[in-house]
């Protein structure tokens, strides 16, 4: 077994058992007028780490690692998407309204992609998610079973929201959860940096964190 330095400690790294998982970074949070923008949000600080996720998500293919990509997006009937959900506050546009990127975070629709610079290669897992976490509603349990994955590094948007869901859903299933410090933002600088503090404290109750480069350097050794 190997270690990456981290906080709050060393990362026990097994290579036969790490996956990355790289959370929600679709057009509809990253780009101007989608579904993060609709909700008040300035895009601008979430598009800032397109470049390093890119990296991440290199590193991990070059080191022949699975590299699994999230969605969150709905059927096109809205059938899984709770009328709580959609109705929730007064935002520009609901989930499923027509906006400049298609219907608003309906799987199929332009929007709902990921991001061109981060594209999926054929073969890589990718999960579609009605909610926050990647395992509520997904096969995304099954999916790391077979495989034997048992690790998950994690990147992508918003580190507070669908990352730290996911996270804590991994956490309570056993997964040892690595996140990369600098491949995950939030709207809210704020809510990033106490999100680092409570996923850590109390002896990485939640799982350990660490810059991009520590990951690929110890991915490279
Ligand atoms: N609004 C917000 O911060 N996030 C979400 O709605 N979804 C994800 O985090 N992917």
């Amino acid at each position: 077994m190997r270690e990456i330095p981290a906080d709050p400690f060393e990362f026990p790294y097994d290579p036969n058992a790490i996956a990355l998982i790289v959370i929600d970074m679709q057009r509809d949070f990253i780009e101007p007028g989608g579904f993060g923008a609709s909700l008040g949000n300035d895009v601008a600080l979430v598009q800032a780490i397109v470049p390093k996720v890119a990296e991440l998500i290199a590193g991990f293919r070059k080191a022949g690692l699975p590299v699994i990509h999230t969605r969150e997006c709905h059927r096109p009937d809205l059938s899984d998407c709770p009328p709580a959900k959609r109705l929730r506050g007064a935002p520009a546009l609901r989930i499923g309204d027509a906006g400049p990127m298609g219907r608003v975070l309906i799987a199929g629709a332009p929007g709902a992609e990921i991001v061109a610079e981060l594209a999926p290669l054929p073969g890589e897992i990718v999960i579609d998610k009605p909610g926050k976490g990647a395992f509520y509603a997904t096969d995304l349990g099954q999916q790391l079973t077979q495989r034997g994955i048992r690790q998950l590094v994690f990147a992508g948007v918003t580190t507070e929201v669908c990352v730290q869901t996911t996270m804590r859903e991994a956490n309570d299933r056993g997964y040892d959860c690595l996140l990369a410090s600098d491949a995950t933002e939030s709207y809210f600088p704020a809510f990033k940096a106490a999100t680092i503090e409570m996923i850590t404290a109390q002896g990485a109750i939640v799982g350990w964190v660490t810059p991009t480069a520590t990951i690929l350097e110890a991915l490279d050794g």
